[in-house]
């Protein structure tokens, strides 16, 4: 297939509550959504990009510069024979993975309706239903923190996330170690950390954490691996990973016991899937990772966390966690288990609400082959 036609749009669509980590405060989402159109079919992709540079480099206005200008017309020049075309058209991009992963996923759902399959399927997915958790940000103090927990373990949540920053560490985890002494729990300093903090990290040990995620710098992988010989608990790396030969370093080094897994962040499924197959083949578990998506990327990361090696629970929490209205109309429910069910309807299984997106819709560019 050739693709016809590429339309982005940004949107503005609001979170239930902000939310913050060690390097930025997000009031919503403001991803850019990809559609594809080629032969009457319509595939739908999206780039979970924010207002700063504060995940990666990328931004909403750098993604749209990148989708419009570079991205779109380079892949509308090529035929795509399978989804796994894209990485192979891609290779001498560099960077701006989320921009890439947004019309990737798009020609992964379009494959996904022309062929009437499911996006589980084409993944190689060989679960019903996905563990999950909750990422919670950076709360004013460790009363609210408790209480905001409470809720997500009211709900059913049985792992819990916490985002951590000097100054908001130690204590906050103690605090929720001891009013759940059982709950799975883990924490993510989203690189704010340095090697100088390893002794103040190892107090960490204590609370008998999954893992710790990306304590040091965005692109670090030696330092990591110096910092996990100090802790006992396994650390996970997630900005550091952008590519499976980045899965691979680390590896490598043991820079980490675990990998989260984002397909955004490394440029798509294709690259995911190859992460997920190296760090089976080195014994490394992985989960999935979030990036506060709409209904259309949450649907494609819970296909994705139902391959194999996801053995650990997502950041996948049902859409209400996020935002006060999503734009599918079948939102993920949490079930009793904390896991969400893996759809096998054709695509990622999810209904757009195409008014309400519309309504939500702050600017919407066409780029024609
Ligand atoms: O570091 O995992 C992260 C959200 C936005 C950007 C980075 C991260 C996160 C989260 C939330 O932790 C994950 C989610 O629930 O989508
Ligand atoms: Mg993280």
């Amino acid at each position: 297939m050739r693709i016809q036609q590429v339309e982005l749009r940004s949107i503005d669509l609001p979170y239930v509550s902000p939310f913050e980590t060690s390097g930025w405060r997000e009031m919503g989402s403001n991803a850019i959504l990809v559609r594809i159109d080629a032969d009457g079919f319509t595939g739908w992709g999206e780039s979970p990009v924010g207002p700063g540079p504060w995940y990666n480099e990328e931004t909403t206005a750098t993604a749209m510069i990148m989708l419009r200008d570079i991205l779109a017309p380079v892949l509308m020049k090529q035929d795509i024979h399978e989804p796994e075309d894209v990485q192979r058209i891609f290779a001498h991009v560099r960077a701006n993975r989320i921009a890439q992963s947004g019309l990737e996923f798009a020609v992964w759902d379009w494959f996904g309706h022309a062929q009437q399959k499911s996006l589980k399927s084409m993944l190689g997915g060989v679960r019903d239903t996905v563990s999950v958790g909750v990422s919670v940000g950076i709360q004013k103090d460790i009363d609210t923190l408790l209480a905001v927990v409470g809720g997500y373990v009211d709900a059913g949540y049985q792992r819990i996330k916490l985002k951590i920053k000097p100054g908001w560490d130690i204590e906050p985890t103690r605090a929720v170690r001891n009013a759940w002494p059982h709950i799975m729990l883990q924490v993510d300093a989203n690189s704010i950390y340095t090697l100088d903090h390893a002794e103040h990290l190892a107090q960490l040990d204590e609370f008998g954490l999954l893992l710790i995620e990306q304590p040091l710098g965005h692109d670090d992988i030696i330092d990591h691996a110096k910092l996990q010989r100090a802790l006992k608990t396994p650390i996970c790396l997630d900005e550091s990973i952008v590519s499976p030969e980045h899965a691979r370093w680390a590896i490598e080094l043991r820079a980490c016991g675990v990998i989260n897994i984002k397909p955004s962040r490394v440029g798509g499924f294709a690259a995911a899937k190859q992460i997920h197959d190296m760090a089976m083949a080195a014994d490394i578990p992985v989960w999935c990772g979030g990036m506060l998506e709409t209904g259309i990327g949450r649907a494609a990361n819970v296909a994705l966390a139902s391959l194999p090696n996801f053995v650990l629970p997502g950041d996948i929490s049902a859409n209400a966690r996020y935002f006060i209205r999503d734009i599918v109309t079948n939102p993920f429910v949490l079930n009793e288990d904390s896991s969400l069910t893996v759809p096998n309807s054709i695509g990622s299984g999810y209904e757009l609400d195409m008014d309400y997106l519309d309504s939500i819709t702050t600017q919407k560019v066409i780029v024609k082959a």
